[in-house]
């Protein structure tokens, strides 16, 4: 009886709508989303540039809580990063499903251009790539009337001509349909049908604060395309949003729900310790309406909260990443991920830790990948902390990883425990006084909006605070590329020396 009322009563709390939802829905860097519907289930894309697998995917119920079901490229056979750094590798993918098949398209942008992979299960496996013979990025697809169109932004000009998506071939000439407002990058296009009018999306500005979303719509698919004359659809670069922390919204993607709302997912940013952000971009969710006069309107007004009080679909809780991982028992999930394409040889669990295996290459490495495996920080206030052992070679520890020389990392070598402030031209390094011998060690780094806080421990009750250093130095602003924070967990130092990391942890300080 008792199970049967507890059964109703996480049914009814499951499925109760209308609650409103915390914006950004996917936190920590996953920009340039894509989404697409297939009956009440919803897919969601991100880039994921130099990072290996590449492209994450989630699925949810609601549209506001996202489970990630695993990576859309998973093989070298569809993803070679050699030498990507935090500007290249892939970047915007789009997200299509058309009679029982799931299309990704995106760039490689590492030397290797656009091209598409399916599916029948969106958590794979996906199929090798099918090469597009085309310039350019953010590729989309768009299935109507028995064909399937490309369009992509190539030298600032939206193209688009029809494609076959199983074999990447373009089966009619490249046109020019639209060149935006007038904003500088017009990009990310994705076209849609809808009484009668084919509407196309794209995101205009560029990436940073002027970043927006503009629309244009036409009744023939190859236009001409008329701008809406309320455009911006979507922009935060307004005096009403200048305080807002919320900053650089753009790149979106329409979808229909199964109940017949429209959204629309973007990304944007949240900015810290002034005009920095750390995360990277991250996916925001907004609902949509049509106006009388055939027009998109976001949230009333184009403009986005943290607390989003609207109507939603039923919401349905989802599973997230643990917070507390013990490596004698836990296997690295979905949200860890490895800089370029990881050797797994470096990578194993032996029943009490997970062993990372040095193979000589630092994390300055440009071209093949260090061994290193992280994720994503996901709050401005949060804290992390790693329990390890390291060979004596070895230099292991916790990083907070901007790209190639923009990393702060808190490690042991040879029983010292130091931090390295690495900033572009600039290395600084402090240690401990008093050594840690060859026992375990607890690292901890603790975010808040101005600093990362350095501290360690020898027995994971007592910490010693070490130092600190600003964020602003790791920012996108400062740093640039378009990637985020990854909390990663490295072995450097001699090649073929070994530590034992046994846990880990990350949690968001609440405030
Ligand atoms: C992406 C472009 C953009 O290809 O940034 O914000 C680029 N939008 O559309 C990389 O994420």
């Amino acid at each position: 009886m008792k199970t049967i009322f507890t059964f109703l009563l996480a049914f009814s709390l499951a499925s109760s709508p209308g609650k409103g939802y915390d914006n950004p829905v996917i936190k920590g860097f996953h920009p340039d989303p894509s989404v697409c519907a297939v009956g009440d289930d919803y897919y969601l894309v991100n880039s994921s540039f130099q990072y290996f697998p590449g492209v994450p995917i989630f699925h949810s119920k609601d549209l506001v809580n996202w489970e990630q079901i695993g990576h859309v490229l998973t093989r070298r056979s569809q993803l070679e990063l050699d030498g990507a750094l935090s500007w290249g590798g892939i970047y915007a993918p789009t997200i299509r499903y058309h009679e029982g098949v799931f299309y990704m398209i995106t760039t490689n942008c590492s030397g290797k251009g656009n091209f598409i992979v399916h599916a029948t299960d969106p958590a794979g496996e996906w199929s090798d790539p099918a090469w597009v013979d085309m310039e350019g990025i953010d590729p989309s697809l768009f299935f109507h009337d028995g064909k399937c169109w490309y369009t992509g932004t190539a030298d600032s000009r939206i193209m688009l001509f029809e494609i076959d998506p199983m074999t990447g071939k373009k089966l009619s000439k490249e046109k020019e349909i639209w060149r935006g407002t007038g904003g500088r990058y017009p990009e990310g296009p994705h076209l849609y049908f809808k009484d009668g009018w084919y509407y196309l999306l794209i995101a205009e500005g560029g990436t940073e604060y002027a970043h927006k979303i503009t629309i244009a719509r036409s009744r023939n698919i190859d236009g001409p395309y008329e701008g809406n004359p309320d455009n911006p659809i979507l922009t935060h670069c307004k005096m009403s949003t200048q305080g807002s922390q919320i900053q650089g919204l753009g790149h979106g993607d329409i979808v229909q729900a199964s109940d017949g709302t429209w959204w629309m997912t973007c990304l944007g940013f949240r900015r810290q310790g002034g005009d920095h952000h750390l995360l990277g971009r991250e996916t925001f969710m907004a609902p949509v309406e049509w106006g009388k006069d055939g027009w998109p309107v976001v949230n009333g007004n184009g403009e986005l909260q943290l607390r989003m009080d609207v109507p939603t679909l039923p919401q349905v809780e989802c599973k997230k990443a643990p917070a507390h991982m013990d490596f004698s028992k836990d296997r690295t999930g979905h949200e860890w991920i490895y800089i370029r394409n990881p050797y797994s040889e470096n990578y194993s669990f032996t029943g009490t830790s997970m062993r990372l295996t040095s193979n000589g290459k630092d994390l300055d490495e440009t071209h093949v990948s260090p061994t290193f495996t992280g994720r994503r920080q996901e709050d401005i206030f949060f804290s992390a902390i790693t329990s390890l052992t390291a060979e004596a070679g070895a230099e292991a520890g916790l990083t907070v990883f901007m790209d190639v020389g923009s990393h702060y990392d808190i490690f042991i070598e040879d029983g010292v425990v130091k931090v390295r402030y690495r900033l572009g031209e600039m290395t600084h390094l402090i240690k401990a006084k008093e050594g840690i011998g060859s026992g375990k060690v607890w690292l901890k780094v603790e975010g808040n909006e101005y600093n990362y806080v350095f501290s360690f421990s020898t027995d994971g009750l007592e910490y010693k605070r070490l130092c600190q250093m600003n964020t602003r130095y790791l920012s996108s602003e400062t740093a640039s590329g378009f990637t985020g924070i990854v909390l990663g967990l490295y072995a450097t130092g001699q090649s073929g020396k070994h530590a034992d990391f046994y846990t880990f942890d990350y949690s968001m300080i609440p405030r």
